[in-house]
């Protein structure tokens, strides 16, 4: 079965392509090189880094341009479905290490009217820069992860740790095209959330703190200050206040 928008955007990537390759007179060398390269991501089980890393914040951007709601961000590699349901907003065990954190709020509609019964879905790593699940065995390591909904005012609290900067992988063909790039392998410390209701666009977003080093140079160029917040000292935790406004579906 014919499908006009895959034959439209497969015609432009070609074109675009043979321009890069007429541009920079590309070798029959480099063309092996590269199919090589993505070859070995995929035997690495690194496709989905790589192309996270590489062209997911472009595809964000271009998608939110004119977004009345909390500014959007890529989902990144490690998210997973089925996150447990968390009671009482509890994200870390007693035992998880780590500096407490308290992150608290509302969810809005553009309007500002509170919206009760959202899905929040928090993922994020440990102190240690450490996913459940990819750099925490097993695969079904659900640490750090979980669902709660937002109550009936709209307001939500999660009860979890500060995380930690997170080196993506660096040692495969990722890090290596970063290298050659110029660019680290760091993204700043972040909490991941998607957030959903019917009748509203789902949301795909982060938290980044303030005065993290990576913010500016993050290595998949997503971080945005409007993003990040002051982690306010209330003693034995940290407490962030972090609005969540969801656009109407159209
Ligand atoms: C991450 O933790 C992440 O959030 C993204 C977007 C890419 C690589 C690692
Ligand atoms: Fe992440």
């Amino acid at each position: 079965m014919s499908n006009p928008r895959v034959a439209r955007l497969m015609e432009d990537l070609f074109q675009a392509i043979n321009g890069l390759v007429e541009k920079h007179q590309v070798t029959h060398e480099e063309y092996r090189a590269a199919v090589a390269f993505v070859n070995e991501a995929a035997e690495k089980g690194e496709t989905m880094l790589l192309f996270d890393a590489m062209l997911e914040s472009d595809i964000v951007a271009a998608n939110s341009v004119e977004s009345r709601g909390t500014p959007r961000q890529v989902l990144g590699p490690y998210y997973l479905e089925d996150a447990p349901w968390i009671e009482d907003g509890q994200l870390a065990k007693p035992e998880e290490e780590g500096e407490r954190l308290l992150l608290s709020g509302t969810v809005r509609d553009v309007d500002g009217s509170p919206i009760s019964g959202a899905v929040l879905d928090f993922w994020q790593a440990d102190a240690k820069g450490r996913y459940g699940a990819f750099d925490l065995p097993p695969r079904t390591n659900m640490n750090l992860r979980g669902r709660m909904h937002s109550g009936e005012d709209g307001r939500y609290a999660l009860h979890t740790v500060v995380p930690a900067p997170y080196t993506i992988p660096h040692k495969g063909p990722t890090g290596r095209l970063l290298e050659a790039l110029g660019r680290h392998p760091w993204r700043p410390a972040h909490l991941h959330l998607l957030a959903t209701h019917d009748g509203y666009k789902p949301l795909i977003t982060q938290i980044y703190f303030k005065g993290d080093q990576y913010i500016e140079s993050d290595a998949v160029r997503a971080a945005r200050n409007d993003l990040a917040f002051d982690l306010q000292d209330e003693g034995d935790h940290k407490r962030i206040d972090f609005e969540v406004v969801l656009e109407d579906a159209v």
